[in-house]
């Protein structure tokens, strides 16, 4: 108990980067990069694993990880991480979260400058000494002095990603579960309305008046620190910084307080005017004609009370929900259960690290009917990219799987790079012979808006394009989405047509739920993906399809929610 696959990975980066500050050697950098990776998105906690010789049997874990692995779990910590924060200072750790400020620049700044924290680095700009270094041009400078302006120095509350927040979540409900009394627990807040990312966790407790639950949770492991006020609110703060407020409800009152802190704070006060509006009192108590309380119990009942359907919480945005709820238009949401395939599937042959074999077989325990597969186009700077004879080999490695296989069909495809003038990394005679061609951006994320846009809209007059993936290129806590007119993005994909990719990758989930909506409103249909570099990655697609339903999307709206006949003619009409 306590230690998450997130605090592992979390170790493993950090790790990397000081070595890298200190000018460590590239390839034991690089291990630790790679595993910090593939700890961050397997599907089940290390910690949870009865044997730790199972750590070894993972992709890109040798015994060395293994065991420090295993001493984490053990421990809680790390010698080998403790010495290196020993040797780097605080001061110059911090830097690493400024733009642009990788642990290169970083050791530059320290050796050539003696730049050791953010104040050294502030007199640093501000003296123009920067100008001097190599790979420290002006828009790297300018973009340090408005982020040493504007953000929050190390120790302020951060948002965390969703599949984060949810490795400390889910744990905290078993627990709350656990305790004598209470009947029911839900996380209410941004994390049910499954916001990409989380501020902090609402939980909601149903027990009687005579139940305390405090006591029990003031023992719960992963816990910092708890105050409690009375017997009905505490708050507290988890060990790795994440904020709860608990509240103990009764049962006639818990379905109006899960919607109270449910939220959004905008829908909800929507429905409190509408129900003012027909003479009634809404609060987390319950739905009150004077003083008489007429709804409260289920959430259901409350919006029913006011003549509206019930609203799923991925909707409580105020974005048009309770008038289309009012009108019977609530979209039929996209499940998990309508996708009928993926489209952007990588294996060991670029930098995935199953087999074709491997991941086609996963893809029918996910009871998939297709999938593509869309290992990366070689190019400068992708390791292992496949050119146009490695490709040939590969189709020719689909055909014959193909023949074997009843209940499912590959599909071939690519991952292409948009190079920096919008060209791409692939001829088209190349592309010509793929079934699906991906394409999306992996460098010069901070191009002008212009530059980005025109770049993006180049690249989508190519004659073989089919998707653009993770079109924004944001990273979530890592690297904001680039600039990039997406608006317009969205009406050359729709003219083209071509389709545009709503990455599962926890870290990703890219189009964001605003944009989705947007490519929904406008008729571009979304590839749902898992972007998967495991096989056990294909669970991804879950958290796609929650990204899609915040958008507002139906079946209807997913390319790959289509049957396979349907979507080979679909990607026929992105053929110029
Ligand atoms: P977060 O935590 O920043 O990711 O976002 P939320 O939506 O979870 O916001 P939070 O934790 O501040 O509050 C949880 C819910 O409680 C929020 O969605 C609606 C409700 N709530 C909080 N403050 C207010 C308020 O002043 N008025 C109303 N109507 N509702 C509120
Ligand atoms: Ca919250
Ligand atoms: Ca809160």
């Amino acid at each position: 108990m306590g230690i998450h696959n997130a605090d592992i990975a979390e170790a493993f980066a950090e790790i990397g980067d000081l070595l890298a500050i200190q000018g460590d050697n590239p390839f034991r950098i690089r291990a630790y990069r790679r595993a910090s990776q593939i700890v961050r998105s397997l599907p089940r906690e290390l910690a949870e694993m009865h044997d730790a010789s199972e750590y070894e049997a993972l992709p890109g874990i040798g015994a060395d990880l293994a065991a420090k692995i295993a001493e984490l779990v053990r421990t809680g910590h790390l010698d080998t991480l403790d010495a290196l924060r020993r040797k780097v200072p605080s001061g110059v750790r911090e830097l690493l979260s400024l733009p642009g400020m990788g642990p290169v620049r970083v050791r530059a700044l320290a050796n050539k400058l003696h730049v050791r924290s953010r104040a050294d680095l502030e007199r640093a700009v501000a003296s123009g000494r920067l100008e001097k270094l190599r790979g420290f041009g002006p828009a790297l400078q300018s973009g340090l002095q408005t982020a040493l302006a504007v953000q929050p120095a190390a120790g302020s509350a951060k948002r965390l990603p969703l599949f984060v927040a949810a490795q400390y979540a889910e744990p905290l409900r078993r627990y709350l579960q656990s305790i004598p009394g209470v009947a029911r627990v839900e996380i209410a807040g941004s994390y049910r309305r499954r916001r990409d990312t989380v501020g902090d966790l609402d939980v909601l407790l149903c027990a009687p008046p005579d139940v305390n639950p405090f006591d029990a949770l003031g023992r719960y492991p992963d816990l910092g620190t708890l105050s409690a006020a009375g017997t009905t609110k505490a708050s507290g703060v988890l060990r790795n910084g994440l904020q709860i407020d608990v509240r103990v409800v009764p049962p006639e009152s818990f379905g109006s307080a899960l919607h109270y802190f449910t939220g959004s704070r905008d829908h909800a006060i929507r429905m409190r005017r509408r129900a003012q509006e027909r003479g009634l009192k809404l609060n987390e108590y319950g739905l009150f004609r004077g003083t008489a309380r007429i709804a409260g119990e289920t959430e259901e009942d409350l919006y029913r009370r006011l003549g509206l359907a019930w609203i799923a919480p991925e909707l409580r945005e105020d974005r048009g929900e309770i008038e289309a709820a009012e009108k019977g238009t609530l979209p039929p949401l996209i499940e998990r259960a309508d996708l009928k395939g993926d489209l952007h599937v990588h294996t060991d042959a670029s930098d995935g690290h199953d087999s074709l074999e491997k991941m086609a077989a996963a893809a029918r325990e996910q009871k998939l009917a297709y999938i593509a597969i869309t290992d990366h186009a070689k190019h400068l700077g992708i390791v292992h990219g496949l050119d146009a004879a490695r490709l040939e080999r590969q189709a020719a490695a689909i055909d014959a799987l193909n023949e074997k296989l009843r209940d499912l069909v590959i599909l071939k495809g690519a991952e292409v790079d948009i190079l920096e003038d919008g060209r791409l990394a692939l001829p088209d005679s190349v592309l010509a012979r793929l079934d699906v061609v991906v394409i999306a951006i992996h460098g010069h994320f901070d191009l002008s808006e212009a530059k980005q846009t025109a770049r993006v809209l180049r690249a989508l007059e190519r004659p073989h394009v089919s998707i653009l993936a993770h079109p924004s290129g944001r990273l979530l806590g890592e690297r904001e989405p680039c600039a990039l007119d997406l608006e317009r993005v969205l009406e050359a994909a729709r003219d083209r047509p071509c389709y545009l990719e709503v990455n599962g990758q926890p870290a990703r989930l890219d189009l964001d739920d605003v944009h989705v909506k947007a490519a929904r409103d406008r008729g571009v249909l979304l590839s749902i993906a898992s972007d998967a570099h495991s096989a056990d990655q294909l669970a991804n697609l879950e958290g796609g399809v929650r990204q899609a339903r915040r958008g507002w999307a139906r079946k209807e709206d997913v390319l790959n929610a289509c049957p396979l006949g349907e979507l080979r003619k679909l990607l026929r009409r992105t053929r110029l």
